[in-house]
């Protein structure tokens, strides 16, 4: 029989239960209990970050108060819901978007005020947790703060890696280095450990088929390895409704083998129990290439295997039929990365719960949701068959046997037509053979989506054609990326926040939520007092930026001079080299310019921040380059009041948060068609910077909100690429000739201008030969475009009326926008209140 709840007296268990604590006094108490108890301080030895962690684990306690609920709620009602599988989660720092969240910021300020301490001082405290390289892992982050704040029955799944993304560190030569993140190291407060929430997951071994008239197989030996939960809370946005991020730790099974050990072989005891938590050890740190390793295949498979079987015992708990799978249960894929999932349920549904192949394969076609994130070419995944084959063998034949079954479908449609089978096949051809992965995950799922029109447009028209064909159109959509309003605008930037909700005589928990209420800042352009606030706050976030590069850099920065930022990956298609080209452009023109000349000019400052892939040579050579020029100009007196350049180390999402709300222009600059969408274009309109860009991703439908009249716009166009990199293979056409202020930029680098001349070669190199991202081509309409925003910053009211206008339209890329349209249309799941 099923145990009684509560034991004992239910009255004193619901007088015992704590509530959110809203008043300052009951805050200042816990913030003290937890100093005396959690951690065993003293009041009067309380550091900086004994105070974060006391205010933390404060905070922690009210959101868990909501999370039990919240999860009280959706056990009670079981509604249908939706799981987002990512292998990235860029969270950024917690304690200050939950007490955003909350509602409790004020509150809190004065209490730790009241003991002592500065809210700025105990924010900084807290490390960023870095579970992601760059946009897709951020844009999960948002999607998870947009669920809980829609009341969405929604849960992350990821991996809990004791390495984030590495640290940044810049060599006296300009070179990156790469050194651990142990974010870990002093603990996380916003983790609970749920060391009963765990599960076995198989690797290697051998599987043999049933032979029996079913398609079952077993799969015995190998390796097994524990999954072990640990929980983070998603708090919404002025709501009880705080969601659940699930996190998987590897373990070993068996702990220490005891029997190799007493046999004296204490090598082999621990190595067992080494390559078990090496699963979950760190993020591997390539951005937009797939390396094919055999770890990283581990990472994915005890990810999806953990975060599947959760799902199912979930789901059997409702007590409905399997075949209901689908109408309980939607999982979203966030890109290929885990794809496993697929061939993962139909094992579970065949092997252990005994369907037949027809039966699984609808349920599993119903389940799953696949998001495509690029379509470069070198992203997109592939495992090679015998990798597969040894690591997972029964994955191995059930991707065989769709294969079979798929093709056979193709082949009934278009017979006798072998070009397709061999193009469309899961298996492609070649030594060794590899698994094609957007192929398996767009068949095994009900819909696939792109992130921006232009890409979605892509996905269909490149990469996905025929499966378009052979499929039919409607199972291929577009859900264009969208960002949180909460930490990219009031966490980011309060005084701006501030003033809107002021100005609008809306309360910030209203328009946060209902983005496109900004519109109602439109008829204030005209406003010369307002626009005089909006320029002020502008001001003062460069100040703050500049104060802070000052404290961590030790240098100083011009804030009377327009900021002009690019930070994202470091990645040729990004061509961040573009950027640093066209500073040098700057730069040789200021050095051929009269005195006179020069008054007529507006000063820049030139941010760049960004990671590069650490095995990725001519990404760092970029970042090289861009520290030595500053190194150089930043010193030279003839034009260093006009122009500095500075590389930020180490971005984060920390760092992003001061950047962006102190940006003038931002610069997206990729060649057309390969950006995805980018979601900080995004983030830098909301925060009034104007944008600078080619037409690619989502600048294509930033500027069709905002007007092109407040966004400059250059470069060629996406239908041109193709034949831009046609004429550059077979019709070359000598640089000098070509774009002779672009050549004389490559000479003054190779002429040792910045040093090292030689170094710089390679780097050099791929736009004098090949040229695949088309810089020369697209570089005199770049510098065309810098002087355009040149001329713009000159007539200051009409540049912050860009600036509002910018800011009132982009009401559309708001995450929680994004998140409905999944909600309704993709995933069919529906809000939930917790009262
Ligand atoms: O969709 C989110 C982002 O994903 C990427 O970062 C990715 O990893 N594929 C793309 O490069 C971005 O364009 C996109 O915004």
């Amino acid at each position: 029989g099923k145990e009684k709840w509560p034991r004992g007296e239910e009255k004193v268990w619901k007088d015992c239960m704590r509530d959110v604590d809203t008043d300052v006094s009951s805050i200042t108490k816990s913030f003290v209990n937890h100093v005396q108890t959690s951690l065993a301080r003293q009041p009067y030895n309380l550091d900086n970050l004994g105070a974060y962690q006391a205010a933390a684990l404060s905070v922690r306690d009210n959101l868990l108060v909501n999370w039990n609920e919240t999860a009280l709620q959706y056990t009670r009602k079981a509604p249908k819901r939706a799981y987002y599988l990512s292998l990235e989660f860029l969270m950024g720092r917690t304690l200050d978007n939950a007490l955003l969240n909350l509602g409790l910021k004020d509150q809190y300020a004065e209490g730790v005020k009241k003991l002592g301490f500065t809210m700025e001082d105990v924010l900084d405290q807290e490390r960023d947790a870095a579970l992601g390289n760059g946009g897709l892992g951020r844009l999960a982050a948002c999607y998870l703060d947009s669920s809980a704040s829609q009341e969405l029955p929604v849960w992350g799944y990821g991996l809990r890696y004791k390495y984030g993304i590495f640290q940044q560190l810049i060599s006296p030569a300009g070179e990156q280095l790469e050194a651990p993140d142990p974010w870990l190291d002093n603990q996380n407060p916003w983790e609970l450990p749920r060391l009963d929430v765990s599960y076995e997951v198989r690797f290697y071994g051998h599987a043999e088929r049933m032979n029996d008239g079913t398609p079952r197989a077993m799969w015995t030996g190998g390796q097994e390895v524990l999954a072990v939960a640990y929980d983070v809370m998603i708090p919404g946005c002025y709501t009880k409704t705080t969601n659940n991020l699930r996190l998987w730790e590897s373990k070993p099974k068996r702990g220490f083998d005891l029997n190799s050990f007493n046999a004296g072989n204490y090598e082999a005891a621990v190595e067992a129990s080494n390559s078990a938590a090496a699963i979950t050890s760190v993020l591997y740190p390539n951005d937009h290439t797939s390396f094919g390793k055999e770890l990283r295949l581990k990472q994915q498979y005890f990810w999806t295997a953990a975060s599947l079987a959760d799902i199912l015992r979930r789901f059997k708990n409702i007590g409905k039929s399997i075949t209901e799978f689908p109408d309980y249960v939607a999982i979203q894929l966030n890109d290929t990365h885990p794809t496993l999932a697929i061939p993962e349920l139909m094992r579970i549904l065949i092997d252990e719960e005994d369907l037949d192949w027809a039966t699984a394969w609808k349920i599993v076609t119903n389940t799953f949701f696949y998001t495509n994130h690029t379509v470069l070419p070198e992203a997109l995944e592939k495992w090679p068959v015998p990798l597969l084959e040894h690591l997972l063998p029964r994955h191995l034949q059930i991707i065989y046997d769709i294969n079979l079954l798929f093709l056979q479908s193709v082949e009934k449609k278009y017979p006798g037509d072998r070009d397709r089978l061999a193009r469309m096949s899961l298996i492609e051809e070649g030594f060794p053979k590899q698994v094609r992965m957007a192929y398996l995950a767009c068949i095994g799922s009900r819909k696939v989506n792109g992130v921006a029109e232009l890409h979605s447009e892509l996905v269909k028209t490149t990469i996905l054609k025929d499966f378009v064909e052979f499929e039919g159109v409607s199972k291929f959509g577009n859900v264009t990326n969208g960002i949180t309003p909460r930490r990219w605008l009031d966490q980011c930037n309060p005084e701006l926040s501030a003033l809107i909700s002021r100005t609008l005589k809306v309360d910030k928990a209203v328009w946060l939520k209902e983005l496109t209420l900004l519109e109602k800042l439109l008829p204030l352009t005209e406003d010369a007092a307002f626009r005089t606030e909006w320029a002020g706050i502008k001001q003062r976030n460069k100040e703050r930026l500049a104060h802070h590069v000052q404290t961590t850099l030790g240098l100083t920065i011009n804030t009377n001079a327009m900021f002009d930022v690019q930070i994202k990956r470091l990645h040729e298609y990004k061509r961040q080299t573009l950027n640093i080209l066209g500073v040098i452009h700057r730069y040789l023109t200021l050095k051929n310019m009269s005195a006179e000349e020069k008054k007529k000019v507006n000063p820049r400052v030139v941010f760049f921040a960004g990671k590069a892939a650490p095995a990725y040579y001519i990404a760092k050579l970029t970042i090289r380059l861009i520290v030595n020029v500053a190194r150089i100009i930043n010193a030279d007196p003839d034009t260093k009041d006009l122009l500095s350049l500075y590389f930020l180390p180490d971005y984060s999402v920390s760092l992003a948060e001061v950047l962006i709300p102190a940006s003038d222009i931002s610069q997206h600059i990729s060649t057309a068609g390969t950006e995805a969408s980018g979601t900080s274009n995004m983030k830098f309109c909301l925060n009034g910077g104007l944008l600078l860009g080619t037409v690619d991703g989502a600048n294509i439908e930033i500027a069709e909100e905002v007007g092109e009249s407040n966004v400059f716009f250059f470069g060629h166009l996406t239908p041109a690429v193709e034949d831009l990199r046609y004429q550059h293979t077979y019709h070359p056409v000598p640089i000098e000739e070509k774009c002779p202020a672009l050549a004389n930029v490559l000479n003054q680098v190779s002429g040792g201008l910045f040093g090292d001349a030689h170094v710089y070669e390679p780097l050099l190199n791929t736009i004098r030969q090949g040229d695949y991202y088309l810089l020369s081509d697209d570089f005199d309409s770049y510098i065309a475009a810098l002087a355009m925003v040149d001329e713009a910053y000159l007539d200051q009211t009409e540049w912050v009326k860009k600036s509002i206008r910018t800011t009132a339209k982009m009401g559309k890329f708001s995450s929680d926008r994004a998140i409905n349209e999944y909600a309704e249309s993709y995933w069919n799941i529906e809000a939930q209140r917790v009262v």
